[in-house]
This record gives structure tokens, sequence and C-alpha cells, in this order.
């Protein structure tokens, strides 16, 4: 994508979510506006006996009076005309969470290493996206195979977010038996 047109940025084709299922590790992140996970983000794909695809996902977030808590949040897919393209309700398991209806696009992913996730939440009037967020994810949460990050560079740019990542933390902080 060359004009960073929202309308332009080309997703995984034929995006098989029985093959997405199982955890996935955030590596990089860019944020959006508001407030978002922090770091030790691992999230947890299933499709249901329905078809529905849902996830969990995990993280760090620091509440009032810089108290530091993991967030356990719940997503459920709604389908679109695209495979690759999905609305995602989500909410927290605690009550101070914020809870949200977001795109959710899987911009390609080979299922058993690496993922890039994109989700722009408001539109710029012209076209470009005002305000979003994007996930790499890894089958592992030391980070991505060396093999796996030119391409996943390529696709940064594609979506007009390279350079605005950050590195995402695993230090166990939010793991439990
Ligand atoms: C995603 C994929 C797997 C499922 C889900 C995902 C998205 C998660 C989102 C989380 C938002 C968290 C928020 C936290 C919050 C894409 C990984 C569900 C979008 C909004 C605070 C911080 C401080 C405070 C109150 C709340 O509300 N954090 O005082």
């Amino acid at each position: 994508c060359i004009d960073c047109l929202v309308s332009n940025i080309t997703v995984k084709q034929d995006f098989d979510r029985m093959k997405y299922q199982g955890t996935w590790y955030a590596v990089a992140k860019k944020d959006p506006v508001g407030l978002f996970l922090l770091d030790n983000i691992v999230t947890n794909f299933k499709v249901e006996e329905d078809g529905t695809m849902t996830a969990t996902a995990i993280g760090r977030v620091i509440i009032l009076n810089n108290w530091e808590m993991c967030a356990n949040m719940f997503g459920t897919f709604e389908d679109t005309e695209d495979p690759a393209k999905f609305k995602m309700k989500y909410w927290g398991a605690a009550a101070y969470l914020q809870t949200g209806y977001d795109d959710h696009w899987i911009i390609d992913t080979d299922y058993d290493n690496y993922a890039i996730h994109y989700s722009c939440r408001e539109l710029d009037v012209d076209g470009t996206c005002l305000d979003g967020y994007s996930f790499i994810f890894s089958r592992y949460p030391e980070g991505l195979r060396p093999e796996d990050q030119k391409n996943v560079t390529e696709k940064k740019q594609d979506i007009c977010f390279l350079g605005k990542y950050r590195r995402v933390a695993h230090t166990g902080f939010c793991d439990t038996a």
C-alpha cells in the first residue's frame, strides 16, 4: 500500500481460522489513542463448535494509584465478506476495563510462526488511518524467527505503521499456572 488508504490494505488470502487457533505471543505493538494493554500480552484464539472465532487476551495494565494488574480480556469475532476481516467485540473480566467494538484484520500469517494484525479505529477524511493499533504475534515468546523478520517489516510498511511499533516485553508478570 503506497498511498496509506485503509481501503487499499490487503489481508491474508483464504484465511483459515482453524489453523490460527491456539496461543500467540505479542512481540511488538503499535498503540491506539487511549487505554490499552502495556506488555506481557498473550492471546489464545479458538473456533467454537458453531464456527465462531473467539479469543482471550491477557496483558499488564496500570490502573489508578499506579496499581499493576493483569487484564483478562475476551473477544468474539463477527465474520465479514472477507475471511481475514472481522469485527471484534471485546470486554474485560473486570468492570474497570474498557469494552469496545473494533475492526480485526489478519494482514498476514503462516499460522506456525508469525501473524500481523491490524485495526483502524478511526478513518481520517483522506481515507488514511487516524487512530489504529496493530500487533505482531509470534508462536514463541522469545520473538520472531530471523527468517520472518524481513516479511514482517514489509507488512508493517504496507499498513503504514512502520516505525510506530514498540517491543512487547514478556517478563512473566501475567503468567499463572
Ligand atoms: C486482541 C486479540 C485477542 C482478543 C482481544 C484483543 C484486544 C484487546 C484489547 C484490549 C484493550 C484493553 C484495555 C485496557 C484498559 C486484539 C489482542 C480482546 C483491545 C482497553 C485500563 C487501564 C487503566 C485504567 C483502567 C483500564 O481498559 N486498561 O485505570
